[in-house]
């Protein structure tokens, strides 16, 4: 009866888009009938995890639980789009190991690092060059780009909609092999 449940895993930087990307993404889903839940930094850092900040350990720590979550919501059916920096490669294999390998896919939000600092929608990349934050990813804390992402979207060319359309082209081919 169909596919298991999948989770679409966002990665990238600060700024990079991963938030706009996932919310176009899960109307165009809902759109097409499908049940999805973005799990993101508002509904997951601010609650389930508002113990963790960013240190290497926390972020694996935050990255786990996250795991844990979608795949109790793939167990119930529900599609699910998370939207983390996840800034670690070590940290999304082993996401990619809890979820389980036929249900996750890795979407890199190739935006770069000057790309993000431009944009800076919440002031932070400006706050981490003062060194008014620290460990922010990007400047003063690792972001390794995932060497086998499933899909790549470069929202620095792209336009929102357009990685969209992309991101459900790719998924349509995939499910019709
Ligand atoms: C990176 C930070 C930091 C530091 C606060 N480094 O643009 P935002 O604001 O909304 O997204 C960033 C968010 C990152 O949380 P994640 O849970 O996605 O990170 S990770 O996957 O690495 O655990 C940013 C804000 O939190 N933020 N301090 N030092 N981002």
């Amino acid at each position: 009866l169909g596919q298991r449940a999948q989770t679409l895993w966002f990665t990238g930087l600060s700024g990079s888009g991963k938030s706009t990307i996932a919310k176009l993404l899960e109307r165009e889903l809902t759109d097409d009938g499908r049940l999805c839940y973005i799990l993101d930094g508002d509904n997951i850092r601010h609650g389930l995890n508002r113990d963790l900040g960013f240190s290497a350990d926390d972020r694996k720590e935050n990255i786990r639980r996250i795991a844990e979550v979608a795949r109790l919501l793939n167990d119930a059916g529900v599609i699910v789009i998370t939207a983390f920096i996840s800034p670690y490669r070590n940290d999304r294999a082993m996401a990619r190991d809890i979820i389980g390998i036929d249900s996750f896919s890795e979407l890199y939000v190739n935006t770069p690092v000057e790309v993000c600092e431009a944009r800076d929608p919440k002031g932070l990349y400006k706050k981490a060059r003062l060194g008014q934050i620290t460990d922010f990813t990007g400047i003063d804390a690792p972001y390794e780009a995932p060497k086998e992402p499933a899909f790549v979207v470069e929202t620095a060319q792209d336009t929102p909609e357009t990685c969209v359309d992309k991101i459900m082209a790719f998924m349509k081919a995939r499910e019709s092999t």
